[in-house]
């Protein structure tokens, strides 16, 4: 069949600012106004309306920073089993264009488009849909790959719909500063501008040998994406088998309180990419490492998948009860979902199997002022 029109063969549809919107659809009381979906304990803003963010919000910002930049703003807690729902019927919606859809996270997806005679004309009555039948907007980007699929959804945000050909592809490329490629995040970033390429275009034109001298194959793949090459297939099914997040502690701690308040912090981390990669899991598993470097790990199969915090925390706490005595200390704290069900259908991309592994500054005592 057609390689799409002219090689315009990879959707990226992003819903825009998901969790708000669905709140803002269901409560028009939050219509309007500036809206900030997040809190918790840790108190870090899921995300935030494209009002809100006129202010400057963002997501993943402190909720008291988030208030200062916008102290008219609305905030609700995130309702998670209402989002997977949307989720759940965009994918349905996403289906009947395509069988090839790639779930990227629980608002995201890339769509196979090569067998479309009018993929425009497809994803533009999928956009419709989506407002029609589930009441969010979405945010859609065409183009031969996914790199340059997912760049142009983001291009026009919010309710945006930008076709990058392949022609035009370096022309809209090369200007984007180097954070705008996968795979580049801050400490990469920081490296490449001390590189002096701080543009997508300067990274195009540096020799690919040299990026692989100073990053490796990251480097290799860094300089095709810079010259708008992806070779990434779609991939419609998730090999991920668990997820996990886990605290490593920098000194060992033994007290039981101190540890359920790290475990509550593992749980809050490990609910937040749950809900964002629209998975749940049907065994718990608690895992510790002693101070001596001894490995154990706690399971426990339970009635229904979870993937809230609460449930987390509930069973992950009992597991910490029956292991935590006072007098073992311990240097790592972790807890993971297996037995998944993908309401959303996570990618792999996600990297999901990769744990989540951050250092404290501080022990327990800590944790404590901060709560
Ligand atoms: P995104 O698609 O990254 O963000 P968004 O849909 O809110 O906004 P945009 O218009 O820019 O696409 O994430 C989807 C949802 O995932 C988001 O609504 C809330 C949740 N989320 C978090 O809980 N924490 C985060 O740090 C991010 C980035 C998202
Ligand atoms: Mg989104």
């Amino acid at each position: 069949m057609a390689d799409g029109a002219a090689g315009l063969s990879i959707a990226h549809v992003d819903c825009d600012a998901f969790f708000a919107a669905v709140e803002k659809r269901d409560r028009p009381d939050l219509r309007g106004v500036p809206l900030i979906v997040g809190g918790g304990r840790r108190g870090v803003v899921a995300t935030a309306c494209y009002l809100a963010r006129r202010c400057g919000v963002r997501s993943a910002m402190p909720m008291y920073r988030a208030l200062r930049l916008c102290p008219e703003a609305r905030v609700v807690s995130p309702d998670h089993p209402r989002y997977r729902r949307a989720s759940g019927e965009i994918r349905l919606l996403m289906r009947s264009v395509t069988p090839l859809v790639e779930a990227v996270s629980v608002d995201e997806a890339y769509l196979g488009l090569a067998d479309c005679p009018a993929p425009e004309e497809a994803l533009r009555g999928l956009v419709q849909r989506i407002v029609d039948e589930v009441g969010v907007t979405a945010s859609v980007g065409l183009s031969c790959n996914k790199l340059l699929a997912k760049i142009a959804s983001d291009m026009d945000k919010p309710e945006g719909f930008t076709v990058i050909s392949g022609e035009r592809a370096l022309e809209v490329l090369r200007p984007m500063p180097v954070r705008r490629l996968p795979g580049v995040g801050p400490a990469m970033e920081r490296s490449l501008e001390a590189a002096g390429l701080c543009s997508v275009g300067e990274v195009a034109d540096a020799d690919p040998q040299e990026l692989f001298a100073r990053y490796g194959g990251v480097g290799l793949r860094l300089s095709d994406f810079a010259r708008g090459e992806d070779w990434r297939p779609l991939v419609t099914e998730s090999p991920a088998k668990s997820v996990s997040s886990e605290i490593t502690l920098d000194r060992d701690v033994a007290d039981p309180a101190s540890l359920q308040e790290t475990l509550r912090e593992v749980a809050e981390d490990l609910a937040a990419r749950l809900g964002k990669a629209g998975i749940r899991g049907r065994t718990m598993v608690l895992k510790m490492t002693t101070s001596d470097f001894r490995r154990l790990t706690r399971s426990r199969r339970l009635d229904a998948p979870v993937c809230e915090v609460a449930d987390l925390l509930r069973v992950g706490a009992a597991l910490l009860a029956s292991e935590a005595d006072g007098r073992q200390s311990y240097r790592l704290v972790g807890i993971a979902v297996q037995d998944l069900d993908f309401w959303a259908e996570a990618s792999p991309l996600l990297d999901l199997e990769a744990e989540d592994s951050r250092q404290r500054r501080q022990a327990a005592n800590e944790t404590a002022c901060r709560s």
